[in-house]
């Protein structure tokens, strides 16, 4: 059947580069996820692309339902829509319902299982390697995003940024929506060590990824490896908000020796 999004001519905005990618809609491909059931996945940033993390999008069918991570990984899911139960605990007594909006984190060796509610449900999933420290251990978090208080970005109230994770040592991941206002824009071009995957949820704009400016827009994925030069400006009527994930509370030379 014809896809939609596909492009005719060869023409896509995806560009992937040893220090950034931007994968649009009409690139992306389905890979089994194993272990998951009525699941189709697509994995737009791995490793194999030189990140220290996964981000994918899953949809459920009906009574779909996930597999564990790997050993010792972290896992950070975001429902883009539809619903899904998430059991958890020891014996898997305890019962969430998530919709649209709504997240959890799921530290390592946290027994549980997502299954769809409704069919259809879409899901970001993000997965990290947990780098433990000296401190306690990071707990399950879950939470809706519109109850997540917004912070001027520097100062600037165009730039909300919600933090839906707790900032504290135990945890090495951020999750992060920063909505921009039409026009707003990030204050500098940030070079920092942290890597981002992020996914466009709404609006459009221009990111500035490396030396190359790109048009952005809801539905679109990125990825910046550390020290990417990144700046981005919202364009259109309407706001720009992106979901996205970043490294943190962890001094990089853990990571080297992690390697
Ligand atoms: O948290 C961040 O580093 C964020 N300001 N970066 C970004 O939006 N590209
Ligand atoms: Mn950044």
């Amino acid at each position: 059947m014809d896809n939609p999004l596909h492009q005719p001519m060869g023409y896509t905005r995806s560009r992937t580069t040893s220090h950034y990618a931007l994968l649009t809609p009409d690139t992306h491909v389905e890979a089994t996820l194993p272990g998951w059931v009525d699941a189709q996945a697509m994995t737009h940033i791995s490793p194999e692309m030189g990140a220290r993390f996964t981000q994918c999008t899953v949809t459920l069918a009906d009574g779909g339902r996930s597999a564990a991570p790997a050993a010792g990984a972290s896992r950070f899911v975001y429902v883009l829509e539809g619903a899904v139960n998430l059991q958890h605990g020891k014996s898997a007594e305890l019962a969430t319902e998530l919709s649209a909006g709504q997240y959890v984190y799921l530290p390592p060796r946290t027994p549980h299982q997502i299954t769809a509610s409704s069919s259809g449900a879409r899901l970001a999933l993000f997965e990290k390697n947990y780098q433990p420290v000296q401190a306690d251990s990071p707990k399950l978090v879950a939470g809706t995003a519109e109850d997540v208080p917004g912070e001027a970005f520097q100062g600037d109230a165009d730039l909300q940024l919600q933090t839906l994770l707790p900032t504290d040592e135990p945890y090495d991941m951020a999750m992060n929506i920063f909505t921009y206002q039409p026009g707003g824009r990030l204050p500098q071009v940030e070079v920092h060590v942290m890597e981002h995957g992020l996914l466009m949820l709404q609006g459009e704009g221009i990111y500035r990824l490396g030396d190359d400016w790109h048009p952005v827009q809801a539905g679109d994925i990125i990825w910046m490896a550390s020290y990417c030069p990144q700046w981005f400006v919202a364009m259109g009527k309407e706001p720009a908000k992106y979901l996205y994930y970043k490294d943190v509370n962890r001094a990089p030379l853990i990571q080297c020796k992690l390697k």
